[in-house]
């Protein structure tokens, strides 16, 4: 994955965090990240929130160039900041193990569903 450099925190924390948590618990976490990323005011993670808060997790390790990089790569529809969506989906991006086997993540937290609705 380019643009977000070289030892980046989510690569390597991630897969990790997956298999300890399962499909379900990890969009969950994911989720919670967004929460705690976020600026409590617009709802949305932007630049100043993600430098901000990013010490709260952390990330303190993120340089500058790697926070920017993550706006700006995960900003789909280019408004500058991030939403929860775009937030899920620049984190499975940013993991490319993460990405091949999120099919079957969702699959299981589907089922999972499935099984505490009936
Ligand atoms: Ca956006």
């Amino acid at each position: 994955m380019a643009g977000v450099g070289k030892g980046a925190v989510f690569e390597d924390l991630l897969p990790v965090m997956a298999d300890k948590l399962g499909g379900e618990g990890l969009i969950r976490e994911l989720c919670n990240g967004f929460q705690l990323l976020m600026d409590k005011d617009k709802e949305v993670i932007t630049l100043e929130s993600l430098r901000k808060n990013s010490r709260l997790l952390g990330l303190q390790d993120l340089k500058e160039d790697e926070l920017v990089s993550m706006v700006k790569e995960g900003d789909l529809d280019g408004d500058g900041a991030l939403n929860q969506m775009e937030f899920c989906v620049l984190m499975f991006r940013l993991s490319p193990e993460l990405m091949e086997e999120s099919q079957f993540w969702l699959e299981e937290a589907l089922e999972q569903e499935l099984k505490n609705a009936s």
